[in-house]
């Protein structure tokens, strides 16, 4: 097979539900007619290939294939006059091993804890990053923990294809994760993972979930209910196994409004998570709930504490160079905070501290506006008047031109969704969706989710599976460090790739400056083909969430 005629066709590599729509694309082949091949090659459908309504960001117009008329499961390709497809599958379990795959790419991103083979195969490694001896940085030093105080804050995942651990990020992936959890618990009670706590009575999503959670915990200062904002070495480490990496000393730095509000949030909502468990883990509940009121109060009398780096280092040593996240406007960590401590406590003065009056956007780091909406929406309608509204009306505008692009994707309306981390704008778009469709039972939702699900394994302007180990042609060389370290071909599975970003903010050059064709499986390119646990989390909820809802 002539694998560049191979790469013509874009489709999702792993398959479809019987029920939902079928789309394909091809890059070469704007008309004439395509035919869908069994895996004996045989005939079973043959249609027209439409002509996209308007042209892709390259300029150029592309073949659409729609083959939703199938429904038996199987094994088919696609074949137009440009080439023949990838294989791909029809079945009612299609997405059970990239869903599962997505959310053990967590228990490999686990600091603290030695993979042994029974769970991470050919992936074990030694431990890495015990941090139960870090040192209180100078910028976080106080009466109570001067400089140099060594504290423990062992656990948690590694961030990202680096080996830090960053509290803002953690809170946005920790609130996708729980939310995943809560939207959907029966598909979780039974989901085994093979992670070391599989034999224990909590479904392994929570467990993969207490692992970061309990690393959490630990940044909170016990004096003052302050969260500090990073656990880090000063410098990224080099392109090494976590192993290797201890010698450097680790820090905690500076607390700030942005970390504690997003600790908030994430303790309030695994408080009323975990109430369900209190047999099994006596007083975490309570526990999380506590630290969550403590750190609320923190914040209200700390309304303003920006984590700005650079300025940091100006008066504090050694200097801190690793990632900043840091954000400068808290008024959507206030309300997110407000709303999982109103949700879990129905104490009024949480409700009456959200406003959510400015334009509602998609979530990231740095605007966490829309898990309020998600926990209040989950809560119920009458919760907060207005806001089942104004997300309806956001959803509607998210998918408004959807069917007119050369993807046929959700993903890709505009330049502007190829920034840094791009895939995790299409899972976050798909979450919308997913959500969208929840609170108003519109099927037509589910297919936009799916669309998005579609581009992220190979319906896209590169042809890659951004999924590592899913697909016929996955992303092979992730930014990630255990993955290029280890010797292994094959890099860490169920991650998911930056994606692409014109950017080029790590110096390395992208084949084409198109924004969706902006992009390299490089391992060097860390601004388009790093993996980070904040991408990682709204691919474990889509992929999951189509899991639940298509076999329904
Ligand atoms: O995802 C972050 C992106 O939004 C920022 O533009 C970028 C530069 O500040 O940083 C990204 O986050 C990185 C973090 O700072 C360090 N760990 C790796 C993260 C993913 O690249």
């Amino acid at each position: 097979i002539n694998v560049f005629a191979q790469q013509n066709i874009r489709l999702n590599q792993v398959g479809f539900y019987p029920s939902s729509e079928k789309i394909a694309v091809d890059v070469a082949d704007t008309s004439g007619s395509f035919e869908v091949l069994d895996k004996n090659s045989s005939l079973v459908l043959k249609s027209k290939i439409a002509i996209s309504t308007r042209p892709a960001l390259s300029g150029k117009r592309t073949g659409i294939l729609d083959f939703s008329v199938l429904k038996k499961p199987g094994t088919y390709t696609l074949k137009t006059a440009s080439g023949q497809s990838y294989p791909f599958t029809i079945s009612k379990d299609v997405y059970m091993n990239a869903g599962k795959a997505a959310i053990k790419a967590f228990y490999y991103q686990r600091a603290s804890i030695e993979l042994t083979s029974q769970y991470a195969g050919k992936w074990a490694r030694k431990t890495g990053h015990p941090d139960n001896k870090v040192l209180i940085h100078s910028s976080a030093a106080d009466a109570k923990r001067p400089e140099g105080t060594v504290v423990s804050a062992s656990r948690g995942w590694y961030d990202a294809g680096d080996y830090n651990k960053y509290i803002v990020n953690s809170g946005i992936t920790m609130g996708t994760l729980l939310s995943l959890y809560e939207d959907f618990p029966a598909y979780f009670k039974h989901l085994d993972l093979n992670i070391p706590e599989s034999k224990n009575q909590l479904p392994d999503i929570l467990d993969e979930v207490l692992w970061n959670l309990r690393w959490m915990l630990a940044m909170q200062d016990p004096n003052d209910g302050g969260v500090y904002h990073k656990l880090t070495n000063a410098k990224f480490d080099a392109m090494v196994m976590p192993d290797k990496s201890q010698a450097e000393p680790r820090y905690i730095v500076q607390k700030g409004t942005a970390a504690t509000l997003d600790f908030a949030a994430v303790c309030a909502q695994a408080a009323r998570i975990l109430k369900n468990f209190d047999k099994e883990l006596p007083g975490l509940s309570d526990s999380c709930l506590n630290a969550s009121e403590r750190a609320w109060l923190w914040a209200q009398s700390n309304r303003d504490v920006v984590y700005d780096q650079d300025k940091m280092n100006k008066t504090f040593q050694p200097p801190i160079v690793t990632g900043a996240y840091g954000d400068h406007s808290f008024s959507d960590e206030f309300n997110w905070a407000a709303a999982e401590l109103y949700v879990t406590t129905k104490k009024q003065e949480y409700i009456s501290a959200i406003n959510l009056n400015a334009d509602l956007s998609l979530p990231n780091w740095a605007q966490v506006n829309m898990l309020a909406v998600y926990s209040l929406l989950r809560a119920g309608a009458k919760v907060k008047p207005g806001v089942k509204e104004k997300f309806l009306q956001f959803a509607s505008n998210l998918i408004k031109e959807a069917d007119q692009t050369a993807y046929k994707t959700v993903m890709g309306q505009t330049a502007r969704d190829f920034n840094w981390g791009s895939s995790s704008n299409a899972a976050n778009q798909g979450i919308a969706c997913i959500n969208a469709f929840l609170i108003s039972k519109d099927r037509k939702y589910l297919a936009y989710a799916q669309s998005n699900v579609d581009y992220l394994l190979g319906r896209n302007g590169t042809g890659y599976s951004y999924e590592t180990g899913v697909g016929s042609k996955p992303v092979m060389h992730p930014h990630h460090r255990p993955s290029v370290a280890d010797d292994i071909i094959e890099p860490i599975p169920g991650l998911l790739s930056g994606g692409p970003n014109p950017g080029m903010q790590d110096g390395v050059k992208v084949p084409s400056l198109i924004p969706d064709e902006a992009f390299i499986d490089d391992d060097r390119a860390y601004a388009c083909n790093e993996i980070a646990i904040n991408w990682n989390a709204p691919l474990v909820y889509l992929v999951n969430a189509l899991q639940v809802l298509q076999k329904q």
